[in-house]
């Protein structure tokens, strides 16, 4: 575990993080998938995929690069923000640009549901192939610079399941 500011770092499993919001990477059906998403959704039943079929009825699912919210059904964690990160396709494709948008819409909007405490997984570096140490560059200099802008968000949480994005994260945040 380490301390850089307001921003921690973390090895293990975000769906046992008691913290106000955890982020959870997506696909834009927001219906559910494999990753962190199939374990966040797993963990906290079936209320947050009732949440997020209200959000599809209202707006027709969550496009790549923006973010949503639903309460954290049985996990510890009281909120969840699912946000869709970009499918790796070379790197031409705005892919850095949208990764970077899923960390500050995921900022934004617990700025705006009054969030002091957020964890993120490293979305985007599973099935979705975004190489590991561009998307940590991305998601810390992302979330610092937001960090410096607001006062209301107290700690993000970086919490990383395999030793690489870990390792990586940990050179990043000394
Ligand atoms: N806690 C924290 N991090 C985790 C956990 C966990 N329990 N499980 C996996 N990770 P991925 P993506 C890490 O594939 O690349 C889904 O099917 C994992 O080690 O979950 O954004 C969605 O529905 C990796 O570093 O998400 C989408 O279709 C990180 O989470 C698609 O996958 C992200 O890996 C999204 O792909």
């Amino acid at each position: 575990m380490k301390t850089a500011g307001a921003i921690r770092l973390l090895k293990g499993d975000i769906t046992k993080l008691e913290v106000d919001a955890i982020v959870n990477a997506a696909n834009s059906s927001l219906m559910g998938g494999g990753g962190v998403d199939g374990a966040i959704h797993r963990a906290g039943g079936p209320q947050i995929l009732e949440e997020c079929r209200a959000i599809v009825a209202r707006q027709g699912g969550c496009k790549t690069g923006e973010a949503v919210i639903t309460s954290g059904g049985r996990l510890p964690a009281k909120n969840v923000i699912h946000t869709v990160g970009p499918v790796w396709n070379g790197g031409n494709r705005n892919e850095p640009e949208l990764l970077a948008s899923c960390y500050l819409n995921s900022v934004q909007l617990a700025f705006r549901n009054r969030i002091s405490t957020i964890a993120f997984p490293n979305i985007s570096t599973g099935i979705y192939g975004f190489p590991k140490p561009e998307a940590a560059e991305i998601a810390v200099t992302t979330v610092k610079n937001y960090l410096e802008q607001q006062q209301l968000l107290q700690q993000v949480i970086f919490i990383c399941y395999d030793d690489e994005n870990f390792s990586i994260y940990e050179k990043l945040l000394v």
